[in-house]
């Protein structure tokens, strides 16, 4: 009857919000805290792409399973009852994929037009992430070109699931230039800080265009011997990471929605702060560097308004002048980013 049936459903739902705990190192809570209107669609939307981002990590599935995994998941959502038991051991997100027909029940109990953009977004991003199977990040073009398929698309299909709940305009979900670039400085982020990582794991994400220029291999951008090299590529990472600054203000100040706000300013805030930190640090090649709990936590409390987040955005661009010297490597181009931005703000 109608009683067991709610119960159930938030059963289940609740169920989704224990695998987003799990999985999710920096967006559980700003889900939680949405709009009631968002969250349980944006705790689903996340749920897909984790499960999709499993698949693509796993270096013990073979090539062609993987990519008509990939290829096929925008339906798999559909199929009440598929899970997926194969995971390598060593995923830690594994768990998802095993119980993953309830993120199914869920996704398919969503509104219609919810179902539509999470789809969509699904289908494209799996469709990117098979091509880069087969192919590496060579040129500049392939750089941006990858964390479109795995970031800006994810701004993509927020911004259209903003505009869809009625909590922000139309516009937000037409003008996805700015949403590509708001996915854009988080994946280049992410990429630049994790070098030391994903090549013990045997993956580079840096494009071959800039690590060429310093190393004859992904190895030896990391490797003590060849320090002065490495800091200058991770200097031209940064660089290129913080040419989104200003897509981002212009993206954060269409947004009214006080949680949307929050949501979309935090993950942007401990960006800046990552990559500020990750600017000429060596420690970045040796192992993986992390802005600190109270850093974060104080972060979290100051992404509430546009006028707080330029603050942020102020303070982290004045640290970054202190850390930018004459004469060292990139230091015009980050002096013209600097400027620029602390115009703007
Ligand atoms: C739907 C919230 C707000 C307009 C799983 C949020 C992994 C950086 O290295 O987990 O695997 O540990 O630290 C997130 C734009 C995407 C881009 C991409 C979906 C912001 C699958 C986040 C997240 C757009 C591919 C997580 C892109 O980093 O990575 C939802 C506006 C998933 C956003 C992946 C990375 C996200 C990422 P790692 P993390
Ligand atoms: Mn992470
Ligand atoms: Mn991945
Ligand atoms: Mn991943
Ligand atoms: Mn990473
Ligand atoms: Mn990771």
């Amino acid at each position: 009857d109608e009683k067991t049936n709610k119960l159930q459903v938030s059963g289940e739902m609740k169920r989704c919000y224990d695998f987003l705990e799990m999985t999710s190192r920096s967006f559980a809570a700003v889900i939680q805290e949405l709009n009631p209107k968002l969250r349980d669609g944006i705790c689903l939307f996340y749920l897909v792409l984790r499960g999709l981002d499993t698949i693509e990590d796993d270096m013990t599935i073979p090539g062609a399973k993987k990519r008509h995994l990939l290829e096929s998941f925008h339906e798999i959502i559909y199929q009440k009852g598929w899970t997926f038991k194969e995971s390598g051991p060593d995923e830690k997100d594994a768990i998802l994929l095993v119980e993953f027909e309830v993120v199914i029940a869920e996704f398919l109990r969503l509104p219609t037009e919810y179902q539509e953009v999470i789809a969509d977004i699904t289908r494209r991003m799996g469709a990117g992430m098979a091509k880069y199977t087969r192919s590496r990040v060579v040129t500049m073009d392939d750089y941006d070109e990858y964390c479109h398929y795995v970031a800006g698309l994810v701004g993509h299909g927020l911004s259209r699931l903003f505009a869809v709940s009625g909590l922000e305009d139309k516009s937000v979900g037409e003008n996805l230039e700015l949403a590509n670039s708001m996915g854009l400085f988080l994946q280049k982020t992410n990429i630049t800080r994790d070098i030391n990582e994903d090549v013990l794991d045997g993956r580079c994400f840096w494009p071959k265009a800039v690590w060429s220029k310093y190393a004859e291999n992904e190895e030896e951008i990391i490797s003590k011997r060849n320090r002065d090299n490495g800091l200058c590529a991770l200097n031209e990472m940064c660089v290129n990471a913080l040419s989104y600054i200003p897509h981002v203000m212009d993206y954060l100040s269409q947004i009214k929605e006080p949680s949307v706000f929050r949501f979309c300013a935090i993950p942007q805030v401990m960006a800046i702060a990552t990559i500020v930190l990750c600017f000429n640090n060596a420690n970045v090649l040796d192992d993986n560097v992390k802005i600190r709990k109270g850093e974060a936590l104080k972060l979290i409390s100051q992404a509430t308004t546009m006028d707080n987040v330029k603050r942020v955005f102020y303070w982290y661009l004045v640290a970054l002048e202190k850390k930018n010297h004459p004469g060292s490597h990139m230091y015009e181009e980050v002096r013209k980013i600097t400027d620029k931005a602390k115009k703007d703000i």
